[in-house]
Order: structure tokens, then C-alpha cells, then sequence
């Protein structure tokens, strides 16, 4: 049976990529971070808790790092851990830049020390392209990097690094520069899943308003279960490489209200606000990837269109407030 690590399995894709693991027959072990409330932390494994093994561990804790290393010698390590929300990133910079960015470099310096044959891949992001895009609308892995959060400025160090240390040390690591994805188990502080919940709750009347930031934006919004899969293919490849992960459609935070709100039978202008608070120092306007390298090498598609992947959240939150 092949091993695998998962930093940040946790959290929405962890929780997803574990799953599927299993799925392929892997041993499945994860990292988790320690937190003062046990329970909730793991509530997204509540699936597969008892069929995958979790050390305490911190990505900015280089020895938590070694001995786990040691101990499980993966065949495989996904590094997911990250502050992955880039508006709090513009609140907490420095611990974002050390735990996105220096985090991953302590992962490759234990992957060096203790376990080089081990295959890495790291999570890289299209917020690392900031407001580059090429003349034909789409970003690809030879856009411009240009980012404009801390975050993405921390995962543009974590991909560069990971370059350095796949040519200067030969190890073998990929970079999945994946675009947004959604499900019912992302956080509700990202767009997608605030939408849902709370035109939901309104639609129940247990709400009756709904705060929103920048509304003209646009993201290529796939699912999150058909981005972990690609995840895997990257890794199976015989050499490493990086790739872009995206659907190639774009869709406005308005276009994505007036979807889930007519979805409930609801006019999404009579009840969305626009707060303030929730605009970002310096905004990253428009995503659309072009995912053309990946498709071609390994036959990734999702099975999720934008439509599917919001009619699941929204019955999962009217299942869950009913
Ligand atoms: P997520 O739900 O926020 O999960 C992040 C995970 O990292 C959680 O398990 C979290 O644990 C863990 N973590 C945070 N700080 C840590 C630390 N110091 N040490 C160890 N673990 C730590 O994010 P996601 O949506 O699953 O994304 C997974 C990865 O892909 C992230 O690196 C993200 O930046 C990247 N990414 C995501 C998207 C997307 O659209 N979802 C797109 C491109 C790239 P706790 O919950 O216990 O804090
Ligand atoms: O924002 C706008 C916001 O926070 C999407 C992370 O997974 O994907 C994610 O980052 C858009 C932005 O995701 C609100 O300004 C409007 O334009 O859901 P989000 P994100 O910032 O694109 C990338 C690829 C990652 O790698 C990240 O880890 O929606 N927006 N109003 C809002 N966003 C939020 N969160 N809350 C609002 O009220």
C-alpha cells in the first residue's frame, strides 16, 4: 500500500483529498495543528476518522515536521497547510508569510534531510497571478506573476521554492495551481459558501440581509472533489512539473448571487448590502485558467459544472437549517 501525507487534511481539500485516497487504497496519514476546541477541528474527517492516522504537527515547526517524517517515510506528501484566506492575509501578513510561504520550506527542508525520494505536491494558487492575464482573457502557467495580497505573494514564494528545490536537489515536486473551489465544506468567510448559507437563512427567514464586499469580481469556481482528484494525476506523472487547475468559465460574485438567490425563488438585490469591511487594500479583479497542459497529460475534466457544485451547497445548507 502506497503512503500518504497530508498537510492541512483538515481543512476542505484535505478533508476531500483523504477520502479519495482511501478510494485508491492509500494509507492515509495527516498533520493537525493544535487547537484549544479538539472537536470541531476535525469535524470535516468525521468520514474517514477512523481509517487515517493524524499527528500533531505545525507547519512552521520544522523538528513537529522531521519526526513525523520519520516516522510514517510517505511515498507521497500533499502540502495543503496554509492561512488560505487572503482578505484576513491583508490582517495577519506576517503569519500568513510564514505559514504559506517559509511553511512549505520547512516541508522541503525536512523532505530533504529525512525522506528525498518522496514525491511533494504543493498547493499553489491562481491569487499568485494577482491581475496578470493574457491577451485572450485566461491565465496559463506562463502568465506573469504579479500578485497582490500577502497571501499571494506567500504562495508565490512557496511555488518559486519549490521550483529551486526541485532543480537544485532533484526531488521530485509538483506545483497544482489550482483555481477557487467550492463545496459544502468550505468555510463560510469564503463567497460561494457565505452566499448559499445566508440566502438559505433568508429564504427561511431566519436573516433578512446579506453583507458583501466587492460584487463586480470574477472567479473560475470549480469543485473542490474534482480539484483533489487532479491533484493525485499531477502527482503520477513520471516527471514533476507544474499545472494550472481551473473550469475555464468565469462568473461575477453578482452572477453567482443571482444564481443562488433565484435558485430559492428570491431577488438577490432586495436583500444584499455592500459593507466596506469586506473589500480587500488591493482587489484581484478577474480569474479565468486555461488548463489545456493538465487535460492534455493526464485527461482531467470535472464532473461538476458552476451550477451543480452551488444547487449541492445550497441543499446542503437547507438540509442542514430545516
Ligand atoms: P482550508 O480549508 O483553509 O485548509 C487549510 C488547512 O491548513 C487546514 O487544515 C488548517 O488547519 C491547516 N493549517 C493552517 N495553518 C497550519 C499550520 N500552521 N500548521 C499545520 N496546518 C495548518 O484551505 P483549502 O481550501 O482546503 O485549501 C487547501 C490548500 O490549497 C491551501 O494551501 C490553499 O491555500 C490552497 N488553495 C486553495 C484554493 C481554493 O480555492 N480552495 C485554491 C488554490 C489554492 P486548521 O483548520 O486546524 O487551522
Ligand atoms: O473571494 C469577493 C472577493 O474569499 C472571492 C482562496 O481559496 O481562492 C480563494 O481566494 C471573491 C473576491 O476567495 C465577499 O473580493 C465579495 O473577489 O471566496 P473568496 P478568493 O479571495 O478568490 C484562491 C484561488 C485561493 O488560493 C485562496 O486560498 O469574492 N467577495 N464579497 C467576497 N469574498 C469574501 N470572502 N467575503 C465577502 O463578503
Amino acid at each position: 500500500m502506497k503512503k500518504a501525507l497530508i498537510t492541512g487534511i483538515n481543512g476542505q481539500d484535505g478533508s476531500y483529498l483523504a477520502e479519495f485516497l482511501l478510494s485508491m487504497d492509500y494509507e492515509v496519514y495527516g498533520i493537525l495543528k493544535r487547537n484549544s476546541v479538539a472537536e470541531n477541528q476535525t469535524a470535516r474527517l468525521d468520514n474517514v476518522f477512523n481509517q487515517i492516522t493524524l499527528y500533531y504537527a505545525d507547519i512552521n515547526d520544522l523538528s513537529s515536521l522531521i519526526s513525523v517524517l520519520q516516522k510514517v517515510q510517505p511515498d507521497e506528501i500533499y502540502n495543503l497547510a496554509a492561512q488560505s484566506h487572503v482578505r484576513i492575509s491583508f490582517d495577519q501578513p506576517i503569519y500568513t508569510a510564514q505559514t504559506t510561504g517559509l511553511g512549505s520550506l520547512n516541508l522541503l527542508e525536512a523532505v530533504r534531510l529525512i525522506c528525498p525520494k518522496t514525491k511533494i505536491y504543493q498547493a499553489s494558487s491562481s491569487e499568485m497571478f494577482g491581475n496578470s492575464i493574457d491577451r485572450d482573457g485566461f491565465q496559463r502557467e506562463t502568465t506573469p506573476m504579479n500578485p497582490v495580497s500577502p497571501y499571494g505573494c506567500a504562495k508565490v514564494f512557496a511555488y518559486n521554492i519549490s521550483r529551486n528545490y526541485r532543480h537544485s536537489y532533484n526531488l521530485y515536486i509538483s506545483n497544482g495551481i489550482l483555481f477557487n473551489h467550492e463545496s459544502p465544506r468550505r468555510g463560510t468567510n469564503f463567497v460561494t459558501n457565505k452566499v448559499c448559507k445566508e440566502a438559505v437563512k433568508i429564504k427561511l427567514g431566519l436573516s433578512d440581509k446579506l453583507s458583501l464586499g466587492n460584487l463586480e469580481a470574477t472567479r473560475d469556481w470549480g469543485h473542490a472533489k474534482d480539484y483533489v482528484e487532479a491533484m493525485w494525476l499531477i502527482l503520477q506523472q513520471s516527471k514533476p512539473d507544474d499545472f494550472i487547475c481551473s473550469t475555464g468559465i468565469s462568473h461575477s460574485v453578482k452572477e453567482l448571487c443571482d444564481y443562488v438567490f433565484t435558485s430559492l425563488n428570491l431577488d438577490w438585490k432586495k436583500y444584499v448590502i455592500q459593507d466596506l469591511k469586506f473589500l480587500r487594500p488591493e482587489e484581484l479583479h478577474n480569474l479565468k485558467g486555461d488548463s489545456t497542459k493538465l487535460k492534455n497529460l493526464t485527461n482531467w475534466k470535472p464532473k461538476y459544472t458552476f451550477e451543480s457544485m452551488l444547487d449541492e451547497m445550497i441543499q446542503f445548507w437547507v438540509k442542514k437549517y430545516e
